[in-house]
């Protein structure tokens, strides 16, 4: 009968002994978990846009113009021959892009932007600027993270700029478009 108590007892403090570790392992696994998912988020970013810059300066280079301003999620002509203009068709030699990424890792679209103003100028004379933009679905800290992996970590100057709420410019290159 002691025996029995002792046992249960022992049941009970195991219980406990195994509960309260799962919860320290679960408190300490599940924050890494969710980094890594983070830094898979930012390297597909980063890739994603990485690639679609190649593409474009790569279609750039064949033609010698860049594509007019398309709307988000749209490619502009590295994919579908059908989108440039035939006076350039001949040049084209793509697809130079498998295909525009549908979403951005946090939700939102990428959008190709070939924009003249004068606010956002990177070479000096304004206008001419070839950007990607990633719209929608991104906080301040996030885009800073991209900033700070891909260009100088200030939102307002380089390469990677944002306006800290829902909009982020990856800019590409400078020319005359189609
Ligand atoms: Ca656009
Ligand atoms: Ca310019
Ligand atoms: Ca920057």
């Amino acid at each position: 009968m002691k025996i029995q108590t002792l046992k249960n007892g022992f049941s009970l403090l195991e219980l406990v002994v195994v509960v309260s570790v799962l919860a320290i392992l679960a408190g300490l696994i599940v924050p890494r978990m969710g980094k890594v998912s983070d830094k898979a988020k930012f390297s597909r970013a980063a890739a994603d846009l990485k690639s679609m810059q190649r593409s474009i300066e790569l279609m750039h280079q064949d033609l010698g113009f860049y594509p007019s301003d398309v709307g988000s999620n749209t490619d502009p002509g590295l994919n579908d021959l059908n989108r440039v203009p035939t006076a350039h068709r001949s040049k084209w030699s793509g697809p130079y892009l498998e295909a525009w990424p549908s979403t951005h890792p946090w939700g939102g679209n990428f959008d190709y932007e070939y924009w003249n103003y004068a606010n956002f100028n990177f070479d000096g004379p304004a206008g001419n600027e070839v950007l990607i933009s990633m719209r929608n679905g991104m906080n301040a800290e996030i885009m800073d993270e991209i900033d700070a992996r891909l260009d100088d970590g200030n939102r307002n100057t380089g390469m990677v700029r944002h306006n800290g709420s829902n909009w982020l410019g990856y800019y590409v290159g400078e020319g005359p478009k189609w």
